[in-house]
């Protein structure tokens, strides 16, 4: 493949360990060209978020098709999206993505604000979920997207199958949230795959999910397969926490330089 391109549909957190921001350097230190659309704006840093901001949807939609005109991703993924027209207008636009889209179905903040309303949540399984070449719910999303209770590997299987059900090509339920060794399971292609990492004692998670979603998307953006993609982005975002800059007061940001 030529030029990897991947292009990030999401939200902003000037405090630059989430969103927006860490998707961008996650793919600088993947050596891929990042492409940026903001969809919302937080007003937070490590400690609290202040507020939340949608941007007009048609400013979204203008942003994605000047991108796609003019030097169109070799992936994309897509984050915070806010509310139910933002949704709407991605998904419309997502369903000719001629590139694999990583849906991350990102609900609440670090600090548990919401950057999804509840109606939006399902538009977001009803259209966008159909366009997603992967989807990477934390175990919190994966148990509001299927009403399942999670407490084990198995329950995280059942999870990914009903997601998969859902529309998503591919499901990658992460274990984070879970008791013991945090082990992350992709359903991919009819096959299962399971990726193991031991757990790293520290409050400095702020934007683990975003930064992960954006290495798979990386991958992805250079060709590499699904699973391969997955493993290497888990071998990174394990570092990253492990590595953290310790910066904040509160949950700080991981380190994207890993
Ligand atoms: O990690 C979820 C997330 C996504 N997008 C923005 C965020 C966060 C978490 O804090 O701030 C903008």
């Amino acid at each position: 493949m030529s030029q990897p391109v991947a292009l990030s549909i999401a939200g902003s957190d000037p405090s630059g360990g989430a969103g927006i921001q860490a998707d961008l350097k996650t793919f600088h230190q993947f050596r891929v060209y990042g492409e940026a659309v903001i969809t919302l704006v937080t007003v937070q840093n490590t400690l609290r978020v202040d507020r939340v901001e949608c941007l007009p949807p048609d400013l979204i939609e203008q942003q994605i098709r000047a991108v796609l005109e003019d030097i169109p991703p070799t992936a994309a993924k897509t984050g915070a999206l806010g509310n139910v027209r933002i949704v709407e207008v991605v998904a419309a636009l997502a369903a000719s993505f001629e590139f694999p889209l990583v849906v991350d179905p990102v609900m609440l903040s670090t600090h548990g604000a919401p950057l999804l309303d509840e109606a939006a949540r399902k538009i977001l399984v009803e259209r966008l979920f159909p366009c997603a070449a992967l989807l990477t719910p934390n175990l919190i999303e994966a148990e509001a997207l299927t009403g399942l209770v999670i407490r084990s590997v198995d329950d995280m299987r059942r999870a990914a199958e009903s997601i998969h059900h859902m529309g998503a090509a591919a499901v990658l339920v992460k274990g984070g949230h879970l008791k013991g060794e945090p082990t992350d399971i992709l359903l991919a292609g009819g096959e299962w795959f399971e990726f193991p990492a031991p757990r790293i004692e520290t409050r400095h998670t702020h934007g683990t999910g975003c930064t992960y979603s954006a290495a798979i998307t990386a991958e992805l953006s250079e060709g590499t397969p699904l699973s391969e993609a997955v493993r290497r982005a888990k071998r990174y975002i394990t570092e990253a926490i492990r590595t953290n800059p310790g910066l904040g007061g509160g949950t700080g940001p991981v380190n994207h330089h890993a």
